[in-house]
């Protein structure tokens, strides 16, 4: 970077809120994916708003491409910096401004970790629900730029259903206050919603209004060992009849071995499946765990279900929890190639036998690692790469199954990415689930917010 851009950048920030050190380029330039190599010009860290729109400003006037950075706990590439790009880190803009009883809300800064927002909310008898394994390190700034989903959507939803304000500086460096924390305001085109999911392509956002509710009562955690796809939905369709589910998530048994090698886990069951659910639900008394132990019955009795186990305390909850949410940490060091694709739920059972039948075609060889929120309709399917095989090779054979799962996941009406975006790693996959019309508007809008293309470009579009 010239230093006459780096003196505006320091100017603007303080000298030591930009960053050039060797180190400070290869953690802020990179998220959780593997593909890339970190190698941005610069990180800077402004900490207020105006102070965000003046990079903005001096990003259009130098013509220097910005990549946005949370949490940077993105599994598709959407906050790398590979380019020379200027990263643009929200870590100062960590305050929470402000808990509204009344109005139960919050309202944050962008770098706020997600995990401070719940445990606000909480020190105020309240709740925010949305939730998932990295929320102790993604920031919420980066869960709305991706419109997070995590564990509790099949009860509470995605990020996009909490956000009820958000402050953005575009990428024309205007800035922006979307929809003021109202819940009803039918005034036109609602762009709060354009913003959330945009992965960083039409503006900083820097802070938000989130709802928030009511926590749960009591919670409680059964899992349950079965032995094939069509079962797993037949349990869904049966638990969900009777109690109010709060997940419904499952894992294959070779996750289950992996998880349990690597964190030195006991087996939740004393009887080996081929699959697990791990289900959770609110309880206010009793008779809602007599309820889950007569569905287990019922679901054991017609042989749908082959073992379970439901937890009596919260840390045997925790424990639970643990065999599912320490999955993908879990299988991170083998740096396994990810599939995260969705359809409706009624159209499950087909679609799986089908990914199944495409998997075992395409990777005879292959460890595949099932596991995912499939009581959404969500499916995260890790390909191991066998030792023998570079990493380049693993990668190319990889990308080269994933245009067929795609063809499929389109021919479903299906999702290419259910939660975790497009980023760089989805990018050329997104004709499977948008027209080309959508593409183009989507062009259209970008150009709209963000007329010279100085934000995040590559990703998404
Ligand atoms: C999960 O559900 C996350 O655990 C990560 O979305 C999934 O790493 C993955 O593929
Ligand atoms: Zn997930």
């Amino acid at each position: 970077m010239n230093n006459s851009v780096l003196q505006q950048l320091r100017n603007i920030c303080s000298a030591n809120c930009v960053l050039t050190d060797t180190e400070s380029l290869q953690i802020y330039g990179v998220d959780r994916t593997t593909l890339w190599q970190p190698a941005p010009c610069a990180v800077v860290l402004p900490e207020t708003i105006e102070e965000v729109q003046a990079v903005i400003q001096c990003a259009n006037t130098e013509n220097l491409a910005v990549v946005p950075a949370g949490g940077r706990t993105g599994l598709s590439g959407g906050a790398v910096a590979k380019d020379g790009e200027l990263v643009l880190a929200l870590d100062r803009m960590n305050k929470i401004l402000d808990l509204n009883p009344v109005d139960r809300t919050i309202r944050c800064e962008a770098g706020v970790i997600t995990q401070q927002i719940q445990e606000y909310a909480e020190q105020h008898s309240l709740f925010y629900p949305v939730d998932f394994a990295s929320v102790g390190s993604s920031q919420i700034g980066g869960n709305i730029a991706t419109n997070a989903g995590g564990i509790n959507v099949i009860r509470y939803g995605m990020t996009r259903d909490w956000v009820l304000g958000l402050t953005v500086v575009t990428g024309a460096g205007e800035i922006l206050e979307l929809n003021r924390g109202l819940i009803k305001n039918n005034t036109g085109y609602d762009f709060r919603h354009l913003f959330i999911g945009s992965e960083g392509t039409l503006g900083i956002i820097c802070a938000a209004t989130l709802r928030l509710t009511q926590p749960p009562a009591n919670r409680s955690v059964q899992v349950l060992g079965i032995n094939n796809f069509q079962a797993i939905m037949d349990v869904l369709h049966i638990y969900n009849g009777g109690l109010p589910l709060t997940a419904f998530e499952f894992f294959s048994d070779l996750a289950l071995s992996k998880v349990m090698a690597h964190k030195k886990l006991s087996a939740p069951l004393s009887v080996r499946s081929s699959y697990y659910v791990l289900l959770e639900f609110e309880h206010n008394d009793d008779s809602d765990l007599a309820t889950a132990v007569e569905l287990f019955e019922q679901c054991h009795n017609n042989g749908l279900v082959v073992d379970g186990v439901l937890s009596l305390t919260l840390s045997q909850a925790q424990n639970l929890w643990r065999l599912r949410e320490d999955i993908s940490e879990t299988l991170s060091f083998a740096k396994p190639y990810k599939n995260d694709i969705s359809v409706r739920i009624s159209q499950m059972p087909d679609f799986i036998r089908a990914v199944d039948l495409l998997a075992e075609q395409n990777y005879p060889d292959f460890e595949i690692v099932w596991y995912g929120h499939i009581g959404d309709g969500n499916l995260h399917l890790n390909v191991l790469k066998p030792d023998d095989l570079s990493v380049e090779e693993f990668n190319q054979q990889c990308a080269r199954v994933s245009i067929h799962i795609a063809e499929l996941v389109a021919s479903y009406g299906g999702s290419i990415s259910a939660e975790h975006g497009v980023g760089l790693l989805k990018k050329h996959l997104l004709h499977y689930s948008r027209s080309d019309t959508e593409i183009t508007l989507m062009r259209q809008v970008k150009q709209l917010f963000d007329p010279n293309g100085i934000l995040n470009p590559g990703k998404l579009i």
